[in-house]
């Protein structure tokens, strides 16, 4: 045997002596050497080896909830500090303009795990803590499902909010482990819905804590990562914070408590507590990462699921709120580090993306193809983010049915964007030099406005086509 071939037999050896040895060998070279690698592997190793030999980086998404685009450091606050936050951004690539796919939680979580349009899903509406009986259609198969396929450890710890059959829950779509909740909210300290059912589970076993629940969150990402730590890793962490009921973690004494926890803690100084302690749970992730020495090959996402909520956020410089299709319930902070690929301190100003996109991203990042029945509504990102190249796609489309039964709609494409709003007004902006949505260019600009108008009808149509749908919801 020649000293190449007892190479490769001895690499290979150690490769199946421990998972452990291996991974703590793949740490990712300079992107300079992978031609010479790949000419490498393809000579010495059968194919099937050079497949399970490609780097399978970790992936963490973290999803805070309700945040508003202004309310972190980064992007515009000095009085809430997210120091952690704004690390991920230092250190890593800001999209300016980012889109949450839905105003509110459950539509854009169904995008961000589905990598389609929402509407696609069925799941294009609240679900809301009455309808017991209502879920996702669970023929849809997500994100960790392809990732857990491909040899990776899934876990998502927090809200899962895309409904409450059994059949639904993390653990039926891919996820090895779930800590968290099902419905839209809850009590922090209590961890118990609007409608006080209390609301906690691991996998699908119902359990109790008294942990105040961002720490939560916090302690069992950590666990995850050193336990998965030699093996690749995709960890969905979806905040609640700052959702409300408004508990900061020294707010104990108000558990179980709605008409503090839903009214008067309503204040500014309380959601300032709430982003606080998340940004903190955030760096105890980041410095687990830094411990394990994982930082360099593990991509971690920041996104917000939908605009921030009258009163205590802070959307600037946006018009609008969450539940509305204005930039200001749609806008979402986008921040994405992977030490290994991505340059640091890098700001895309033009290029908007999406949270459906970080599914076909999610997926490149693994290695894994794009499933077959997965029309490609979210695009991958990384040529994007490493600077690489561009993304092919010049039109983002927004469709949300609020409770009161409005049909809100809106389209970006290049700098302008179309807009019906809350109260079934129709406008049409320059978003390029207009990012308020101040003046109302319908007028001056008909024929823009009529054909914006027909190319989002034109795509509801397309994006209904045999979807399916969640019941009418009645209030
Ligand atoms: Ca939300």
């Amino acid at each position: 045997m020649k000293s190449g071939e007892l190479k490769t037999v001895a690499r290979m050896r150690r490769k199946t002596a421990t998972l452990r040895h291996w991974r703590s060998r793949r740490r990712l070279p300079s992107r300079s050497c992978y031609p010479l690698i790949a000419a490498l592997l393809f000579a010495c190793a059968p194919r099937p080896e050079a497949v399970d030999e490609a780097p399978k980086p970790n992936v963490i998404l973290i999803l805070a909830d309700d945040l508003g685009h202004g309310d972190t450091g980064y992007t515009g606050v000095s009085d809430i500090a997210t120091p952690n936050i704004d690390r991920l951004a230092a250190e890593g690539v800001q999209i300016a303009r980012a889109y949450a796919n839905g105003p509110v939680c459950t539509p854009t979580r169904a995008a961000l795990l589905s990598g389609w349009y929402q509407q696609r899903t069925g799941a294009d509406r609240v679900i809301y803590v009455r309808e017991r009986e209502v879920g996702m259609d669970p023929s849809i198969e997500l994100l960790p499902k392809f990732l857990k396929e491909a040899g990776y450890a899934t876990g998502v710890f927090g809200k899962w909010h895309l409904g409450f059959p059994k059949e639904g829950y993390p653990s039926r779509k891919g996820f090895d482990e779930f800590v968290g909740f099902v419905s839209g909210n809850i009590d922090y300290f209590a961890h118990t819905d609007r409608l006080e059912n209390h609301d906690l589970w691991r996998g699908e076993e119902e359990i109790f804590s008294d942990r105040y629940f961002t720490d939560l969150i916090g302690d069992e990402a950590v666990d995850f990562i050193r336990r998965h730590a030699r093996e690749p890793f995709f960890l969905y962490l979806p905040f609640n914070a700052p959702h409300d009921p408004f508990q900061g973690p020294e707010h104990r004494d108000t558990a179980g408590d709605q008409r503090v926890t839903r009214v008067v803690n309503r204040k500014r100084t309380v959601l300032k507590s709430m982003v606080e302690s998340m940004d903190a749970n955030i760096g105890r992730i980041l410095d687990s990462l830094d411990a394990e020495g994982l930082a360099e090959e593990t991509a971690v996402f920041f996104m917000s699921d939908n605009g921030g909520v009258p009163v205590v956020s802070t959307n600037t410089p946006f018009r609008g709120y969450k539940t509305t299709l204005w930039e200001g319930g749609i806008r979402s902070p986008f921040y994405a580090r992977w030490t290994g690929r991505f340059p640091a301190g890098r700001k895309i100003e033009d290029t908007p993306a999406i949270s459906m996109d970080l599914f076909a991203t999610t997926l490149a990042i693994a290695g894994v193809s794009l499933p077959a029945d997965r029309i490609p509504d979210g695009v991958n990102l990384l040529p994007l983010l490493d600077g690489s190249g561009g993304i092919d796609r010049d039109t983002l489309y927004f469709r949300y049915r609020n409770p009161r039964g409005v049909l809100q709609k809106a389209m970006t494409q290049g700098g302008w964007k179309y807009l019906s709003d809350e109260k079934g007004e129709e406008h049409l902006f320059h978003l390029a030099e207009d990012v308020g949505e101040e003046h109302d260019l319908k007028e001056a600009e008909p024929e823009r406005f009529e054909r914006m108008k027909k190319t989002w009808s034109d795509w509801e149509t397309r994006v209904l086509a045999g979807a399916p749908a969640l019941p009418e919801y009645r209030p």
